[in-house]
């Protein structure tokens, strides 16, 4: 079924209007912080993401929970495996890891969801999935058991976005990992960009505002953002640990 919110997006893209979604790893979110985690978040939030490599059973439908008690905008699922999907939220990014080749990751993992998806009324988005290098070992390549492509290997990223587009993919993702050393370049993002009919969403190792921008001018159309928004230690020791948006440090 559809909400509209894949419509929403390529209507953002087509009228150059830049989305911004922020990441939630389930495992790292504390539920009772789900109010001030959301003041947190800079005003050009379009969208929450949830989901992560390795997340126990439950946990993400807890999560989703907890944030729809204080916030309208869409939740999407970004999930690292099939028993991530929940109904609790408004759509579901079904990935497929292009950039690999572990069949579990390419289609295994959608075909164990489809038991689950039959049953509940979730917008499932198609959305060819790019694991680039961004200088350190990603917890997608470490769980996919894949390797993440080189980013001098512009081509060949390029050819493999365009492939997911034409296998019916109605976004793509352009991921540097988690936690990256380095985003993805502007170089591939406007390559990739210009032989694309369908949104680009670019993300991992996006930490200032700076390099949102940059993403955006080479064609982003949605930049996701995770890492930065995470609890940070306060000035104070080991009294405690804060959200602080990265754009006001
Ligand atoms: C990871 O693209 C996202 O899947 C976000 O990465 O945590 O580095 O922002 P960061």
């Amino acid at each position: 079924m559809t909400n509209g919110l894949y419509d929403a997006i390529q209507r953002a893209s087509l009228e150059k209007k830049k989305l911004l979604a922020i990441l939630i790893d389930p495992e790292k979110f504390d539920l009772n912080e789900a109010a001030s985690f959301l003041r947190t978040l800079p005003v050009e939030t379009t969208h929450i993401f949830v989901g992560g490599s390795t997340v126990p059973e439950g946990r993400t439908e807890q999560v989703v929970q907890a944030l729809k008690n204080y916030t309208a905008k869409p939740i999407f699922i970004f999930p690292g495996d099939h028993n991530q999907i929940t109904e609790s939220a408004d759509a579901l990014l079904f990935l497929s890891l292009l950039s690999g080749r572990n069949p579990d990751y390419l289609v295994g993992q959608h075909i164990k969801a489809v038991s689950k998806l039959r049953e509940i009324d979730l917008e499932v988005i198609p959305t060819g999935y790019l694991l680039l290098d961004g200088g350190n070992l990603s917890a997608v390549a470490r769980v996919t058991g894949t390797e993440a492509m080189p980013q001098e290997h512009v081509q060949h990223i390029v050819d493999t976005a365009k492939a997911g587009e034409l296998m019916g993919a109605q976004l793509v993702y352009l991921e540097a990992g988690s936690g990256a050393h380095t985003p993805v370049s502007q170089t591939i993002i406007k390559a990739v960009k210009q032989e694309l009919n369908i949104p680009l969403i670019v993300g991992g190792g996006i930490r200032t505002q700076i390099q949102k921008e940059k993403a955006y001018q080479a064609g982003a159309d949605m930049v996701v953002m995770g890492t930065a928004f995470e609890k940070q230690p306060t000035n104070y020791g080991n009294i405690g640990r804060t959200y602080l948006n990265p754009f006001t440090r």
